[in-house]
């Protein structure tokens, strides 16, 4: 029986970037397997063994134990955790753990928004991604005519969506500063510590390292990571490749670098009053998310899976008890995230 898992994805995607990251780090063995679903209209880009996955996202990691096949990089991460105890990327407190997920959070579901932004918003940025993104779905011995076809509906398709998950000019301002305060906290990191909750990777690194690692690979964003934050270009390096690290955890709150605190109130400026904006526009029905974050506005559509991820990050913090839950509490008002726990 065939003993690895299979990574299906492609490098292009922060999510496939994230799980390959995972599995060198925790010593998992796996394939890496290029695939992408229905991307292209009239174009069969899917593999026969993906034709049933749903919903038809990537990456998707085939299991060896039960065969079975699986998509979101975070549910898997934390499937990956039950099976293989070994080189957890989840902090033995829990309150750490709930923080580290917080930060994972962040990076698949507002970092994102930095990296699609600055993918598709310019022409050289586009025409640079869209092409190496379908020479990695479609391989070699493809002549260049199809791969140019491809790669210009796929790019249509990408610009179709920006509006969908708040890539507008709009909302461009907060997008950038986004991006520089991340960059600039990555800078702090690299000086204080090696990883956001000690000397070992966590969810919440590999979170951040996602979006991270598609801005460092596009034109646009990567040149401005190389000006201010070439401390970042380095830590993407190490984490995308940490098979040799072996650290430990801080102990409690008070050992975090400041770097971890700063990407908290971060996500308590700007990522949880957005996760509770959206949540208030879905129960409400209304048909548009529109806040102020950082005096800059912001508007998008509701998003259902984001008050997906609210829930869920409500329920872990509910779950802490006894002195994990006193001290991650304090963190959370200090850092503006309470409002969103009920704190
Ligand atoms: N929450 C999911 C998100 C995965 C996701 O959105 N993947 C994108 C590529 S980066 C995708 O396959 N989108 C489907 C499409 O574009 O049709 C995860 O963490 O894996």
């Amino acid at each position: 029986m065939d003993s690895r898992y299979r990574l299906y994805g492609v490098l292009g995607s922060p999510y496939a970037a994230k799980l390959r990251a995972i599995f060198r780090y925790r010593h998992i063995p796996f394939s890496w397997i290029p695939a992408s679903f229905d991307w292209v209209p009239g174009m069969d880009l899917v593999r026969p063994e993906l034709a049933q996955v749903t919903p038809r996202i990537i990456p998707v990691v085939w299991f060896p134990g039960d065969e079975s096949y699986h998509v979101d990089s975070t549910a898997i991460a934390y499937r990956l955790e039950r099976h293989h105890p070994a080189r957890s990327i989840v902090p033995d407190n829990p309150g750490l753990a709930f923080l580290s997920h917080l930060l994972e959070d962040m990076g698949d579901e507002w970092l994102l928004k930095v990296a699609f932004h600055y993918r598709w918003s310019n022409e050289v940025d586009r025409n640079f991604t869209n092409r190496l993104v379908m020479s990695e779905v479609l391989g070699g011995g493809v002549p260049q005519d199809r791969i140019e076809a491809a790669s210009r509906a796929f790019r249509d398709r990408q610009i179709a969506r920006m509006p969908l998950v708040g890539c507008t000019p709009q909302n461009a301002p907060l997008i950038a500063e986004v991006y520089r305060r991340v960059l600039d906290a990555m800078t702090d990191l690299r000086a204080s510590s090696s990883f956001l909750f000690g000397t070992r990777p966590s969810l919440g690194d590999f979170g951040v390292f996602g979006a991270l690692f598609t801005c460092r690979n596009d034109p646009t964003p990567g040149a401005i990571m190389r000006d201010r934050s070439p401390a970042s270009l380095d830590w993407i390096q190490t984490l995308d490749e940490a098979s040799g690290v072996d650290g430990a955890w801080v102990a409690s709150t008070d050992d975090l670098s400041g770097a971890t605190t700063d990407l908290l109130r971060l996500a308590g400026e700007t990522y949880l009053p957005f996760l509770l904006a959206n949540e208030a526009a879905i129960e409400h029905g209304r048909e548009k998310v529109s806040l102020t974050m950082l005096g800059m506005p912001y508007a998008q559509a509701p998003f259902r899976y984001q008050a997906k991820c609210l829930r869920w990050l409500r329920q872990e913090f509910e779950a802490l008890s006894g002195a994990a839950r006193a001290q991650t509490m304090a963190l959370l008002r200090e850092t503006g995230c309470g409002a969103a726990f009920g704190i």
